[in-house]
């Protein structure tokens, strides 16, 4: 039986990564950071919890020892460092925790690997954040696209990415870099922007709220879906050879037209309801992201199933569908 460890396997990819790989006949292990509600309160492995070959142990990216435990326990085949702080605007509030585990955190993971389980095969969940504001003449950032980051976050995901590639030269690792481009679901964190969206505007059409408040309306964003991305991930890992591949839709949309389909799907104005507030802006901003992943279609035959419209439909039904069953939550 193969055996995959993910670390960040409550988050969303790693929710989904793990359906995914247990589905496959993986037994998949996963780390959960401590936290002051129990493991069987992380409402995104509901799915899958209690199942036999799912393994849940206590780690922690900032906790080298803790590492190696859990690796020298699992043994795994396929090791999916998912584990962050994800989020690009909580990261200039936090620019050295960020560091410490979204940057050094892969340092450590990568140690302990190395020492203890070397020929396991490591996907390090790179980032478009990577990139900055940098953009190829056609309008695309792809594997080649110099990386200037704009953000504590994105300059973390920029060390990881490079002490991976290191790490694959220096002693012959199989270690490869899944370059991903935003993608979201209605596990997404609601502090994002697609599921804050989402989840405001059913709220409007409920008639539980009156109003939602956001910052850049004309940034840009490739969104794809969580579900299309973690299968990425797993084809990256069987790949004959490790590499760094872009992962996208090639397709962007502003924030503003985020917000004008979802308002539209649930027949409401949004200029009524939507407002500017300057304390979503980010010190530096990245205005424009829209990858090209030939690269990932063409060596691995990887294919979209969902369309942003159908994700944002997605998400806003099951917004509905909650605050329906549950008006006083805040979700
Ligand atoms: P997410 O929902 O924020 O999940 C992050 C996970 O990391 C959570 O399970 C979190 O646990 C865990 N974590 C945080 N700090 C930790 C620590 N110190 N030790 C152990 N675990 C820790 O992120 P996601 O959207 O699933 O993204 C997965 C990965 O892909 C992340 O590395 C992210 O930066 C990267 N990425 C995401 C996107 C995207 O659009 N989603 C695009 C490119 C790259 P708690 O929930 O308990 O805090
Ligand atoms: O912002 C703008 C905001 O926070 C998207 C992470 O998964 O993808 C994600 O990072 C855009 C930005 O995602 C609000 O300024 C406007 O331009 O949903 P977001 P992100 O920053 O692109 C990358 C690829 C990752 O790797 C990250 O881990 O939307 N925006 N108004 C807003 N954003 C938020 N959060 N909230 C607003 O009110």
């Amino acid at each position: 039986m193969k055996k995959a460890l993910i670390t960040g396997i409550n988050g969303q990819d790693g929710s989904y990564l793990t359906e995914f790989l247990l589905d496959k006949g993986y037994q998949v292990w996963g780390i959960l950071k401590r936290n002051s509600v129990a493991e069987n309160q992380t409402y995104r492995l509901n799915s899958v919890y209690g199942h036999p070959n799912l393994k849940l142990e206590y780690a922690d990216m900032l906790d080298f020892a803790s590492l190696v435990r859990v690796l020298q326990k699992s043994m795994p085949h396929e090791v999916y460092n998912l584990a962050a702080q994800s989020h690009v605007r909580i990261s200039f509030d936090q620019p050295i925790y960020t560091a410490e585990i979204t940057g050094v955190g892969t340092l450590k993971l990568l140690e302990a690997v190395r020492l203890i389980c070397p020929t396991s095969r490591v996907y390090q969940a790179s980032s478009s954040e990577m990139f900055g504001n940098n953009i190829d003449a056609d309008g695309y950032q792809r594997e080649t696209t110099a990386m200037s980051p704009v953000s504590p976050y994105g300059c973390a995901k920029v060390f990881s990415y490079n002490i991976c590639v290191n790490y694959r030269n220096s002693y012959n690792m199989f270690i490869s870099n899944g370059i991903l481009f935003n993608h979201e679901s209605p596990r997404r964190g609601s502090n994002f922007v697609t599921n804050k969206v989402a989840k405001e505007a059913a709220k409007i059409k409920l008639g539980l709220s009156d109003k939602l408040t956001l910052g850049n309306m004309e940034a840009t964003r490739d969104w794809g879906h969580a579900k299309d991305y973690v299968e990425a991930m797993w084809m990256i890992l069987q790949h004959d050879v490790p590499d760094d591949f872009v992962c996208a839709t090639g397709i962007s949309h502003s924030v503003q037209d985020l917000v004008n389909f979802v308002f539209n799907y649930l027949d409401l104005d949004p200029q009524k309801y939507v407002r500017t507030d300057p304390r979503y802006l980010r010190p530096e901003e990245l205005r424009d992201l829209k990858g090209d992943c030939s690269k990932l279609k063409n060596a691995l035959g990887w294919k979209l199933s969902y369309t942003f419209e159908d994700m944002m439909k997605e998400m806003v039904d099951y917004w509905l569908d909650f605050f329906k069953k549950n008006p006083q939550a805040n979700g």
